[in-house]
């Protein structure tokens, strides 16, 4: 008996270290955090507490068969569905479909990163869609309920273009939308305010002059309409100059996000072909914003796009990668603890353990 079981230790121990289990173990990553949930592919998180639930408003990702470009063109999604949570780590309910392409008037293609606000009764959700003539513009769509069905407008917010809207509500009860995203969010076809069918595909190729500008508008109580002019969000480096085109590893790219800590408004977002989250901070929603540096290292997967909250008095960023899939277009949600340092600077977080 004793020897049977010598025996067998010894099999385990030979297959543990065999080369070919060694080379399983170095190949597969060790991720910070798990999926969210892994019967949808979800991407570009936007979470919200309301009414003391957490809720993530996702892109719902599909596998369309649409080769990948500098486009974005296989980011082909139709639908949202919404996601909550009581807890933190509790379990992930999928509310079902909130909002269809076919029940949006004016859609063309291609439904990508929404997020959700709350005023007087009424959930608001934001989401850029490409019109018929392949434009991104941003739409929304209203119900009394956080996890939808929600009703679209007939036609997109007037003024808006380009991608990513996220709605930040000052504690002051104003909102504001940051928006823009350049490559395939086209925002460097709108530089010059209009919209530039020729220009190009890419960004502005203008590599010593400031680089394309994150936007911003104030909403109107009605949230559905910018109350004024759209601004730009200028990141200035530590000589108070603005970030210029050429500066990849810290010019804005796409998928910002605004929350307020101690004061300070945190401007963060994507670096996007250099694929890092960065940060920056002002005094004001509208910025100037001082660029203090990254905050999450590359994700597994092209993209990378956030969003920090706080609920019950701990700071959480929303992210995703490709973990399940290992595709570009097919990505997964996750969560993980976001720490403001005692300076007021954010720690480092890396998506790998
Ligand atoms: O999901 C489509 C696009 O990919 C988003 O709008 C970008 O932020 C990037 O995550």
């Amino acid at each position: 008996m004793k020897r049977n079981f010598k025996l067998i230790r010894l099999i385990i121990t030979a297959v543990i270290l065999s080369p070919a289990s060694m080379a399983i173990a170095q190949s597969s990553p060790k991720y910070l955090s798990q999926p969210l949930i892994k019967t949808i592919y979800t991407a570009d998180p936007s979470a919200h507490v309301f009414n003391g639930k957490i809720y993530i408003y996702p892109s719902h990702d599909i596998d369309a068969g649409i080769p990948e470009n500098d486009n974005g063109d296989h980011f082909a999604m139709r639908d949202y569905h919404i996601l909550s949570m009581d807890n933190i780590n509790g379990p992930v309910t999928d509310h079902g479909v909130a909002l269809d392409i076919k029940n949006i008037p004016w859609a063309g293609r291609q439904l990508w990163a929404p997020d959700c606000a709350y005023k007087n009764g009424t959930y608001y959700l934001y989401f850029p869609v490409k019109d018929k003539n392949d434009v991104f513009h941003i739409g929304v769509a209203t119900s009394k309920n956080p996890a939808g069905p929600f009703k679209a407008e007939p036609q997109p917010m007037k003024g808006s273009f380009s991608i990513d809207p996220a709605v930040f509500t000052d504690t002051d009860g104003q909102s504001y939308m940051y928006f823009g995203g350049i490559w395939g969010g086209q925002l460097q076809r709108w530089a010059d305010g209009k919209y530039d069918a020729n220009g190009s595909k890419t960004d502005l190729k203008k590599d010593d002059e400031p680089a394309l500008s994150c936007k911003i508008a104030k909403l109107k109580p009605n949230m559905k309409e910018f109350d004024g002019p759209v601004k730009d969000i200028t990141i200035l480096d530590s000589n108070g100059k603005p970030l210029l085109g050429k500066d990849h590893n810290r010019r804005f790219f796409e998928g910002s996000w605004m929350h307020k800590y101690h004061n300070k408004y945190y401007f963060t977002y994507s670096t996007g072909d250099t694929h890092y989250l960065a940060y920056a901070i002002g005094d004001h929603p509208y910025g100037p914003f001082n660029y203090k540096g990254i905050f999450l290292k590359p994700v597994q997967g092209w993209t990378t796009h956030h969003s920090i909250v706080e609920f019950k008095g701990k700071w959480y960023m929303f992210y995703h990668d490709t973990q399940l899939s290992g595709k570009t277009h097919l990505r997964n949600i996750k969560v993980t603890p976001l720490t403001h340092n005692a300076d007021g600077s954010i720690a480092m977080i890396d998506p790998f353990k």
